[in-house]
């Protein structure tokens, strides 16, 4: 009973440690079936930011692309446009939401084409929580766009 008692212990104080250190929660991350030949997927992903601070998501790498940009989607006069932004910035308790039709990760300059059920890595870059690597699943955008 006392050991049980001690090990419930470690386990509560270990768990609680590493709860602390996460700041972020980074969920659904996932990567657009190729366009033979186009060289540019999108990626999308929603990030809470869990920490007190300011988070600023200042750019994503992967193996497969040459550059990452992040866009952000407008509407001028009926058409929708694109606009690159520097950084993300994501206040404390806020989430960024990555999405089909809303603001998205373009990944450009493609290797390799890359096919729905494949896995693929991404590192994002933080101002303060430092690299994140992550695997998205790669998918159909038909099939995940509502
Ligand atoms: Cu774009």
């Amino acid at each position: 009973m006392g050991t049980f008692f001690l090990i419930a212990t470690f386990i509560f104080i270990f768990e609680s440690c590493n709860k602390k250190k996460e700041s972020l929660k980074i969920e659904n991350a996932w990567v657009t079936e190729s366009i033979p030949g186009s060289g540019i997927n999108a990626a999308y992903m929603k990030i809470t930011n869990l920490s007190d601070k300011d988070e600023t998501l200042l750019s994503i790498d992967c193996d497969n692309f040459e550059t990452a940009e992040f866009h952000s989607m407008t509407e001028e006069g009926g058409v929708m446009k694109m606009n690159q932004m520097d950084s993300v910035l994501i206040k404390p308790g806020a989430a960024m939401v990555f999405e089909p039709g809303g603001a998205h990760i373009m990944l450009l300059k493609s290797k390799h084409d890359l096919k729905a059920g494949q896995k693929i890595s991404l590192n994002l870059h933080f101002q303060n929580a430092g690299i994140k690597s992550l695997t998205g699943d790669v998918k159909k955008i038909e099939d995940e766009a509502k």
